[in-house]
C-alpha cells in the first residue's frame, strides 16, 4: 500500500487503527444485460492491490436472470393474486377509484395467463441467448419476444409501472430528475420493483457478507432509482455499513446533491465525484482512521457539523492504474 499515490502532507492518524476493509461493490439495473460495465472492475483492482477484500456484484445481470426464472414469476403470480383480491374487495365495498378499475383490468387480464408455460419458455429463451441457438435468427427473435412478453407480465404486478427489457426505458411513473419524486419512489412498494429485487437479491447477500463499506455505481439516469433504492434499503437495514455512491450521473448531479442533505441522511453516507479509484481507497482509509475525511479528494460527506464538499479534485494517472479486475 505504501507505493500507492499519496496526497501531499497526509500522515496516518492512528497506528493501531484497522487497515483492511471488506468492501462490496454493486452495479444496479438498468443496463444492457449483454455487456458488463467497467466501473466496478476498475475500482476493484485498486482496492485489491491495496489489500482490501472486495466483493463485486452485478445486480443488473442478476436482476435479468432472476426476472426470467420460474421462482420469480411464480412469486409475481402470487403478488397479482393478492392485488386482485384487494381490488375485488374494494369493488364490493363500492370504493373502487378510476385508477383502481384500470389496475384491476390489467391484473385480471394477466392473472389468467399460464405462468408455468411462460416461465418454461423464458428459461429456454435464456438458454437460447447463452448458447449456439443464439445464431439462429428466428430463435433469437423468438427469445427476445419472450423476454418482452415476460416483462409485460411482471409490469402488471407493479401497475402502473412499465418495465421493459430493451431498450432500457422502464418507467416507474416518477421522474428521476425531481428530488421529491425520487424520495417518494424509493419507498413506494406498489411500483418500485427494485425494492423487491433488493429484498430478494441484495439484502441477503449483504447480511451474509457483512461488508464494512458498500459502494454503488450509478452511471446513467436509468440506474438512479434502482441504485438509490438499494442504497436506502441497505442503509435502513444495516446502519453501521458506510454507503458510498459514485458514477457519471452522481458527478453530474453534484450541484443538486449539495443542496439536498436529505440524501446523505436517508439514502447514503457519502458520494464520490469524477474518477473514483483512489478517492474510494482514501475514503476507506479515512473510515479506518488513517486519514481525515476532509482530505479525501472528490468527496461529499456529512458529519455532525453538516454536509461537506471537499474541493480538491484528484485525476487518475491512467497508465499507472492496475488492470481492471
Ligand atoms: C462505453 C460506453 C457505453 C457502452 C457500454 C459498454 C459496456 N457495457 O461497458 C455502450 C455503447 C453499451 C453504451 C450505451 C449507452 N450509453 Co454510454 N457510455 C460509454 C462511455 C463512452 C464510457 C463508459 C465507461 O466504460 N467508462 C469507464 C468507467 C470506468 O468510468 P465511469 O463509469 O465513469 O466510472 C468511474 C467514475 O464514474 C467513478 N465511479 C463509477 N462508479 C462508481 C462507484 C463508486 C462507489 C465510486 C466511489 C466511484 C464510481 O469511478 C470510476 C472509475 O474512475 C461513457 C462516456 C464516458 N467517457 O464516460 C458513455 C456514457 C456512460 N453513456 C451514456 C449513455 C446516455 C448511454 C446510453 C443511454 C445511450 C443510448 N441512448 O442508448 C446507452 C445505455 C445503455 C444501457 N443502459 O444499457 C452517458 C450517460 C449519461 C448519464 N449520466 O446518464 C455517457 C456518460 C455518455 C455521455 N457523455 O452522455 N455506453
Amino acid at each position: 500500500m505504501s507505493n500507492l499515490l499519496q496526497i501531499d502532507g497526509l500522515a496516518p492518524l492512528a497506528s493501531d487503527a484497522r487497515t483492511k476493509s471488506k468492501v462490496m461493490l454493486l452495479f444496479p439495473p438498468e443496463w444492457v444485460p449483454t455487456a458488463p460495465y467497467l466501473a466496478l472492475p476498475s475500482l476493484t483492482a485498486v482496492l485489491r492491490e491495496a489489500g482490501h477484500s472486495v466483493i463485486q456484484r452485478d445486480i443488473n445481470i442478476a436482476m435479468w436472470d432472476h426476472f426470467f426464472s420460474m421462482d420469480f414469476l411464480i412469486w409475481v403470480k402470487a403478488r397479482l393474486g393478492m392485488q386482485l383480491k384487494a381490488l375485488q374487495e374494494k369493488e364490493k365495498a363500492g370504493i373502487l377509484t378510476e385508477r383502481d378499475a384500470a389496475h384491476k383490468a390489467v391484473v385480471e387480464q394477466t392473472y389468467d395467463l399460464d405462468v408455468f408455460d411462460l416461465a418454461e419458455r423464458v428459461e429456454d429463451a435464456k438458454r437460447i441467448v447463452r448458447g449456439e441457438r443464439f445464431y439462429k435468427a428466428e430463435l433469437l427473435e423468438g427469445a427476445l419476444n419472450t423476454f418482452r412478453e415476460t416483462m409485460t407480465y411482471i409490469s402488471a404486478a407493479y401497475f402502473p409501472a412499465s418495465l421493459v427489457f430493451y431498450p432500457m426505458e422502464s418507467n416507474l411513473g416518477y421522474r428521476p430528475g425531481v428530488s421529491t419524486e425520487v424520495f417518494d419512489c424509493l419507498d413506494d412498494e406498489h411500483v418500485n420493483v427494485y425494492r423487491d429485487l433488493c429484498n430478494q437479491l441484495v439484502l441477503p447477500e449483504v447480511a451474509k457478507e457483512r461488508p464494512d463499506v458498500v459502494g454503488i455505481s450509478i452511471g446513467t439516469q436509468m440506474q438512479l432509482l434502482a441504485g438509490l433504492t438499494i442504497a436506502k434499503m441497505i442503509k435502513e437495514t444495516f446502519p453501521s455499513i458506510h454507503i458510498v455512491v459514485g458514477g457519471n450521473i452522481i458527478t453530474r448531479l453534484q450541484e443538486d446533491l449539495v443542496h439536498h442533505e436529505r440524501f446523505f441522511m436517508e439514502v447514503f453516507d457519502s458520494s464520490i465525484l469524477y474518477e473514483g479509484e483512489h478517492a474510494l481507497l482514501w475514503l476507506i482509509e479515512a473510515l479506518n482512521g488513517q486519514r481525515q475525511l476532509s482530505s479525501v479528494p472528490n468527496l461529499i460527506y456529512r458529519d455532525e457539523s453538516g454536509l461537506h464538499r471537499n474541493l480538491e479534485v484528484y485525476t487518475e494517472k491512467t497508465t499507472a492504474l492496475p488492470l481492471p479486475d
